[in-house]
């Protein structure tokens, strides 16, 4: 069977309870490919808000949460309060809560092994900083991102996303070349089939995400190994609906 392409609009620490509002409007309005999953990744205030107005078969992540269901951990949410207010996805080790937040590789797995055995879908991210790509480590940095994921995720990964997002190409407005992102995603996939299993490999998703715009999403939706798009700016906007539209 053939990889669903998934595409997620990450929101960040966007939007107040009018534009949120607009977009899921917006994303009502459509029209949708139905042959796409869509998940909206939603600052953690709004998430019981946004999942009350938007359809079902829209799903509703959070940006981030903690390694255990609860506990003195001021300021913190747990994948069990994501659940209970009704959303089914959480995105963690996005590149911004690697940097700003010093968020390591091992934090970031034992997020992922706690979000999935509480029953969450997670899209993990992973990626390289200009520096190491000019450095000649893209590959290097990926495979040692995944590989601390690999343990986390056990038999789970049927639940998991992974969103390759260039650092360099977050929110800069430089997107990877389409050619940039398949070699990354291949050899991903080849490292998978390798380290993990082959049906793992096969079966796993792989989103790009970095300055993906409505100009760009269809030459990289046209990669064989691009599974779907991890989206920021352009997920607050109107064209996120030709974005998760990007393979018809
Ligand atoms: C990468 C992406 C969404 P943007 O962070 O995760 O953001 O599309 O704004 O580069």
């Amino acid at each position: 069977m053939g990889r669903k392409f998934v595409v997620g609009g990450n929101w960040k620490m966007n939007g107040d309870k009018n534009q949120v509002t607009d977009i899921v409007e917006t994303l009502k309005k459509g029209p949708l490919d139905p042959y796409v999953e869509v998940v909206v990744g939603v600052p953690a205030i709004y998430l019981s808000y946004v999942k009350s107005i938007i359809p079902d078969s829209i799903g509703v992540a959070a940006q981030n949460c903690w390694k255990v269901p609860k506990g003195a951990f001021t300021g913190e949410i747990s994948p069990a309060m994501i659940k209970d207010v009704g959303a089914n996805w959480v995105i963690l080790g996005h590149s911004e809560r690697r940097t700003i937040f010093g968020e390591k590789d091992e934090l970031v797995a034992e997020k992922v092994a706690h979000a999935l055995e509480q029953g969450l879908k997670v899209i993990a991210c992973i990626g390289e900083t200009l520096e190491e790509r000019e450095g000649g480590k893209t590959e290097e940095v990926v495979f040692r991102q995944t590989k601390a994921l690999v343990p986390a995720i056990g038999n789970n990964w049927a639940n998991v996303v992974i969103a390759y997002e260039p650092v360099w190409a977050i929110g800069t407005g430089k997107t990877a070349s389409p050619q940039q992102a398949q070699d990354v995603h291949a050899s991903l996939r080849n490292w998978l089939s390798t380290n993990v299993s082959p049906d793992v490999a096969n079966s796993v998703r792989i989103q790009y995400g970095g300055s993906v715009t409505a100009a760009n999403a269809k030459e990289l939706a046209a990669c064989p190994d691009i599974d779907g798009f991890l989206v920021g700016g352009a997920s607050l906007k109107p064209e996120f609906v030709s974005i998760v539209n990007a393979t018809q």
